[in-house]
């Protein structure tokens, strides 16, 4: 009797656990756009395919706890019912079918629940919807470059991340760059991500995007964000040493200061020569 007790108060013990860790996540979701201290939970998602990945990431936690429950609840009746004291002569059986069966069907059964969803969000991450606005991200080492095609534009600017000492209040370290990647709300942004020397990642977390920057090669992903704000990713393959300080910063706004801004771009950095050849480009088509 004594060992039946000995053997279910660990299992009681992490369930309580489990439970109060989920608790505590809940409490502790993260801040909009960017990491918050002490967050265990994933960064708040404001695009539908950041919807798609959370909730995705939410069953898949509660099946690995259910079948981590399930495995610990059969490992404590073994060490309780047949250890050699409660079960002196052990059974010699070898096979039964019915069991055999089930730990054959069961597996399978949850391999297809998680492959269901999975390949949906896949497909919604991979087809790209009819998009409004295109940027290229280009990788550098170690900084962004942003080219804005010649229906936006047509001009191109760096994204250099600002230095510890000269942070504004709000703007987090490592996090904030100088010149932000401006984008409107609620349309759908076609993003073309390339780099310009070695490997790098196009990764924003409140967006559900994370690609490669791959040298000589053009991949491609989207988002349509669903609030305003600034949203910040870092460079997500390691690419150097200058790898932690190339963030990138995202600022959704709406269609006015997007139009506001886009004009106020297009001169800014139309004085950089690469401005002026993507504008010749962009007249002689
Ligand atoms: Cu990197």
């Amino acid at each position: 009797m004594r060992i039946e007790r000995a053997g279910f108060r660990p299992a009681i013990t992490m369930l309580a656990a489990i439970v109060a860790i989920g608790i505590a996540s809940t409490a502790m979701a993260a801040g909009i756009g960017q990491p918050e201290e002490w967050q265990i939970d994933l960064q708040q998602m404001v695009t539908p395919v950041g919807h798609g990945i959370a909730s995705f990431h939410t069953w898949l936690v509660w099946l690995i706890t259910l079948i981590s429950l399930f495995v610990l609840a059969l490992l404590a009746v073994i060490v309780v019912r047949f250890n050699e004291r409660a079960n002196p002569t052990p059974s010699r059986t070898t096979h039964n079918t019915l069991l055999e069966v089930a730990w054959t069907v069961v597996p399978v059964l949850i391999l297809i629940a998680i492959a269901i969803p999975s390949f949906r969000l896949l497909r919604e991450q991979l087809v790209i919807p009819a998009h409004d606005v295109v940027v290229k991200a280009t990788g550098n080492s170690w900084y962004w470059s942003y080219e804005y095609p010649a229906d936006q534009g047509g001009f191109r600017f760096e994204s250099n991340m600002i230095p510890e000492t000269e942070l504004k209040p709000g703007q987090p370290r490592l996090l904030a760059a100088d010149n932000e990647m401006v984008v409107p709300v609620n349309k759908v942004v076609r993003v073309q991500v390339t780099a310009a020397d070695v490997l790098h990642n196009f990764a924003v977390p409140s967006f559900g995007v994370r690609i490669d920057a791959v040298p000589g090669r053009l991949n491609e992903t989207w988002f349509r964000a669903e609030r305003e704000g600034i949203y910040y990713g870092q460079c997500s393959e390691l690419c150097g040493n200058g790898h932690p300080y190339m963030p990138i910063n995202v600022r959704v706004v709406n269609e006015q200061d997007y139009a506001a801004w886009l004009t106020q771009a297009k001169q800014k950095f139309a004085r950089s020569g690469d401005g002026r050849a993507l504008q010749l480009a962009a007249n002689q088509q």
